[in-house]
Order: structure tokens, then C-alpha cells, then sequence
């Protein structure tokens, strides 16, 4: 739905916690001040070369992975933006080996939010497409202190999931558990407008996202699935299908949401002790809560990412995800095989 008349971000939180008593006050201040810290980033990521914000941090992260930049300040402002309202117990961050409690001199709240600070790091320096990727569990029960076992949560307790994409437009997609809604960050004003709501994503496609060259390492129910897409009109699947890879998992997502499409991140032969390259708490988590409430589908090959009891914060996962069709023939494939 395109509106006519202009929703602030604020308005339509507003209305969803007046009318459908959807959101406590407190997670409504949370996803304001995640997208308020979301409008700083964008700040800083527009500036690139004249903000000194590009390149190496000469630091890695627990992942092993060297982080840029922007990676860190993005991560520093989240955190800063976030422990002082006494709407949260305690962080948790791509960037971050462990968990960030709320200092001490803040009030402690209910809500724990996890976030990829900068998702598609490789992509910072070359002026594509990346984004902000964040999830929101509530802590459960009522014992005091926090640590990184209230995290350890399946993807289906999340209270609330978004994304923000910084790209041509600057683009919030958030869902609280009731479909799913995008703004566009205006400017001008500053402000965040909501562009569509009820976003659904089409059953079929013929559009699909994969690093092709890991091929060679794929497991075999991945290369069945891809190859039958790959024999286009003259193949078994009998349609002809187009191949997509930003390789910022928010902007391959942000277009599955926009027109369809299937994104695939297996498992492969590289890491064959890992199950896959992408985090389970705080990229897959929340990108399969948001597919799901769009109409789609999200799966490890096997099972419903949002199922998955996680062990370890910075776990890793298989994703297959998108439009619902195609996500049910790749997991039959992968259930199918010996
Ligand atoms: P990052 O969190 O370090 O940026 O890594 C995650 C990204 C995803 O956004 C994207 O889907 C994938 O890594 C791209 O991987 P590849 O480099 O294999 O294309
Ligand atoms: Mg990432």
C-alpha cells in the first residue's frame, strides 16, 4: 500500500500500541531509538570518503573477520543510542564478543536486542548496498542479572525484528509480529514516512540469489536445486530464471520482500564443522521473522530457522529463504536426500 497521507514512524507506533494494544511503551521507545541511531549510520555511511570512514578498523572480530570502519562506529552508536533508555537489559553484537549489559548507572528494563551493526562489510567500500540488521527478545522470567543464556532463545520469541537498508533510498522494514512495514527515510525532514504496509511476498519467482562461486562446494541437494533452476525453459523446472547477488543479505532480502525471489546460503565443504556462513541470533533470526510475516518461508534446509534453539550467541546457519514455493522445494530436496 502506498500512503497518501504521510505516517510518521513515530504515528504508526503510536496507533499500533493505541489500537491494537500491540506494543508496550517500552518496545515502542526501543524501535524508535533503533532507528534513530538507524538515521546516524546513514548519516555516516553517506559521507564515505570525506567522513574518514572508510577502510580497516585493523581489528577482527570473534568471527575472525577484519572489521571496517564503519563496522565499529556503527556498533558504538546502537550501543550508545540504546543503554540509557531503561528499555533494555543487555545487547549482543557481531561486533561483540560477549553480551553488553546495561551499565549500572542506567535502569535496567525487559527487552534484549541483538544486531548485526553494518551487514554487508565487504560491500562499505565500493558504494553498495548494506544495512543495519536487529532483533528484539524479552528476557524471561524474573531473576536478576542478565547473561548470554537469556539470549539463547528460538527465533519464534522474537518480540520484534527489522532491518535497515542504506542504499539509493534509505529504507526501514520492521515487523512487530503483525505483517510487515517499510519507511523511507525522508531527508528533508528527517524523518521516517511509512511507504508500505502489508507487504506480501509472491508464492513463485523466477529469480534467485546464491554465491555461485562456492558451486563446487555445495552439498548435493544444493547443486540439484540450483542446477534445475540454471536448465531454465529446456530443464524440469520448464521456466527460464534470472540470478541475483548483492551480497549484503539486506539488500538480497530487501528485494525478495519488494518482487519475490529465493536467497540461499548453504552449507558448504569449506567449514564443513560450521553449518553455514551467516549468524543465526542476529542476521538469520530476524530476516526469517520478517520473510514469515510477508507471506514467505525461512529454513536451514531442513527445519524453520525460527524453531532452532540456539547454543552459542554467535552461532552460525544454512538459510534458505523467500518465496514460499521454491523455499518448500529446496528443503524437499535437502529432506529427500540420503
Ligand atoms: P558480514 O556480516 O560480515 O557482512 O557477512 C554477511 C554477508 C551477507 O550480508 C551476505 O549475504 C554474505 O555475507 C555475502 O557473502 P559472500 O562474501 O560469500 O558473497
Ligand atoms: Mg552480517
Amino acid at each position: 500500500m502506498s500512503t497518501s497521507r504521510r505516517v510518521s514512524l513515530t504515528q504508526y507506533l503510536v496507533e499500533q500500541q493505541r489500537e491494537h494494544g500491540r506494543i508496550p511503551p517500552e518496545l515502542r521507545l526501543l524501535i524508535e531509538v533503533v532507528a534513530r541511531a538507524c538515521k546516524r549510520i546513514a548519516i555516516a555511511v553517506n559521507k564515505g570518503a570525506l567522513g574518514d570512514i572508510l577502510g580497516s578498523a585493523g581489528t577482527d572480530n570473534i568471527q575472525g573477520e577484519a572489521q571496517k570502519k564503519l563496522d565499529v562506529i556503527s556498533n558504538e552508536v546502537l550501543i550508545e543510542a540504546n543503554e540509557w533508555g531503561g528499555h533494555l537489559a543487555a545487547m549482543a553484537s557481531e561486533e561483540m564478543d560477549s553480551i553488553h549489559v546495561v551499565p549500572n548507572r542506567y535502569p535496567q528494563g525487559e527487552y534484549l536486542l541483538l544486531f548485526d551493526p553494518l551487514d554487508g562489510s565487504s560491500n562499505i567500500d565500493v558504494n553498495v548496498s548494506i544495512g543495519t540488521i536487529f532483533s528484539v527478545l524479552r528476557k524471561v522470567g524474573h531473576t536478576r542479572g542478565v547473561s548470554e543464556e537469556d539470549f539463547l532463545q528460538p527465533g519464534k520469541h522474537q518480540a520484534a525484528a527489522g532491518y535497515c537498508v542504506y542504499g539509493p533510498q534509505t529504507t526501514l522494514v520492521m515487523t512487530l509480529g503483525n505483517g510487515v512495514a517499510m519507511f523511507t527515510l525522508d531527508r528533508e525532514t528527517g524523518s521516517w514516512v511509512l511507504t508500505s504496509t502489508e507487504v506480501r511476498i509472491p508464492e513463485d519467482t523466477k529469480e534467485f540469489a546464491i554465491n555461485m562461486s562456492n558451486q563446487r562446494h555445495w552439498a548435493a541437494p544444493v547443486t540439484r536445486y540450483i542446477g534445475e533452476c540454471l536448465q531454465g525453459k529446456e530443464g524440469p523446472r520448464g521456466k527460464d530464471f534470472n540470478m541475483r547477488w548483492v551480497a549484503s543479505m539486506v539488500a538480497d532480502v530487501h528485494r525478495i520482500l519488494t518482487r519475490g525471489g529465493v536467497f540461499l546460503y548453504p552449507w558448504d565443504q569449506r567449514e564443513p564443522d560450521k553449518p553455514g556462513k551467516l549468524r543465526l541470533m542476529y542476521e538469520a533470526n530476524p530476516m526469517a521473522f520478517i520473510v514469515e510475516q510477508a507471506g514467505g518461508l525461512a529454513t536451514n534446509g531442513l527445519e524453520r530457522i525460527l524453531d532452532i534453539t540456539p547454543t552459542k550467541l554467535h552461532q552460525r546457519v544454512a538459510v534458505v529463504l523467500g518465496s514460499a514455493n521454491e523455499v518448500k522445494r529446496a528443503t524437499g530436496y535437502h529432506l529427500e536426500a540420503p
